[in-house]
């Protein structure tokens, strides 16, 4: 009973020798035939140079095979055949290159860049390159597109969405009325990973924020970001002032790679702006500036740049304006 139950066994590893390679399968058959003979012997009927014939070639492929694998293993290449296998495997393999649910132009393309442009002037939103992480960006010229970056992310309407500028002089020409400290301070922090908040003003619709005037910023406060990054400045530049806010999902690690804005968000966004590994792993650090007059500002979000610098900073303004 027992030869039998292995005899049924067998043909099952016959099967499976079948995948791997004919040394294996020629020695699982031979085992088969073995077993038969066994079988015959309790019977009394065996043929003994049968069974011999049968030992002689079971011990050949074995050693062929141990050689073999030994060989291949050693020297990391078929140097002895084992033969190929009766039956392929095919597994379906999902296909790696499987094609990005959005466009991703390269930063370093001028065409890239153009694209990226025309589509949030066209009121898209998307992901690009900032001296910080990654972020998610909407013209100002469109504030449906800021109201989308707030269902895109999941992000609760009371945290306000900044603006980024492409320089400080942009602010310049607007006039808006900020103390000679303020103007110092600004011009020491940017461009940069350091954000100020500011008191909001009529200064901000003639720089371009007009239609959006309601969606960036709180009631009346406004955060600018002035990007120390070629490629934000020069893209910023093309569109307009953009809002901005990190490109990842609410509560979620920011983005410090473009395969992380594309696999998380890239489905909702026109395009994203491929430009590799981050400069830094944490976004911009951010300053509430509205008391400054008062000779006191406060650190709302410590980022890339340590807050002892940002006093630092504060602290040698005022003394060259003393
Ligand atoms: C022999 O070695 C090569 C390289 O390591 C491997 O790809 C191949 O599958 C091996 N062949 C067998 C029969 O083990
Ligand atoms: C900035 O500071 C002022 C005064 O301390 C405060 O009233 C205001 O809410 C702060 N703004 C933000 C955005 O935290
Ligand atoms: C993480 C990283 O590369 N940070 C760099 C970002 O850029 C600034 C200014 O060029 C460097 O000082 C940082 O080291």
């Amino acid at each position: 009973a027992g030869s039998i139950a292995f005899l049924v066994v067998n043909v099952f590893l016959i099967l499976i020798a079948a995948y791997i390679n004919l040394v294996v399968l020629a020695l699982t058959f031979i085992m088969e035939v073995i077993i038969i003979c066994f079988l015959l012997f309790t019977l009394e009927q065996l043929p003994l140079p049968l069974e011999i014939a049968m030992l002689a070639i079971f011990s050949v492929i074995c050693l062929y095979g141990t050689f073999a694998s030994l060989i291949n293993s050693t020297f990391g290449k078929t140097l002895f055949p084992m033969g190929p296998t009766l039956f392929k495997v095919t597994l379906e393999k999902e296909s790696i290159t499987t094609s990005p649910p959005c466009l991703t132009p390269f930063s370093h393309q001028t065409s890239g860049l153009r694209t990226l442009a025309k589509f949030l002037d066209a009121g898209g939103v998307c992901g690009i390159p900032t001296d910080t992480v990654y972020a998610l960006a909407a013209s100002c010229k469109h504030p449906e597109a800021i109201e989308k970056i707030y269902n895109i992310k999941d992000r609760p309407l009371e945290k306000p969405i900044c603006i980024c500028i492409s320089n400080l002089e942009q602010l310049t020409t607007v006039h808006p009325p900020f103390s000679p400290l303020l103007w110092e301070f600004m011009r020491n922090v940017y461009p940069g990973g350091i954000s100020c908040i500011v008191k909001k003003g009529e200064w901000l619709k003639k720089l371009g924020i007009g239609p959006a005037y309601e969606k960036v910023g709180t009631k009346d406060s406004i955060m600018i970001r002035v990007p120390d990054h070629t490629v934000t400045v020069h893209l910023t530049d093309m569109t307009g002032p953009l809002a901005i806010t990190s490109a990842n999902p609410s509560g979620e690690p920011d983005s410090t790679h473009q395969d992380m804005v594309i696999s998380r968000l890239g489905h909702k966004l026109s395009g994203v702006l491929c430009d590799g590994e981050s400069n830094e792993s944490v976004p911009s650090t951010v300053v509430n500036c509205t008391k400054i007059e008062e000779g006191t500002i406060s650190i709302i979000r410590e980022g890339c740049v340590p807050a002892t610098k940002v006093m630092q900073i504060l602290e040698r303004v005022k003394s060259q304006l003393e």
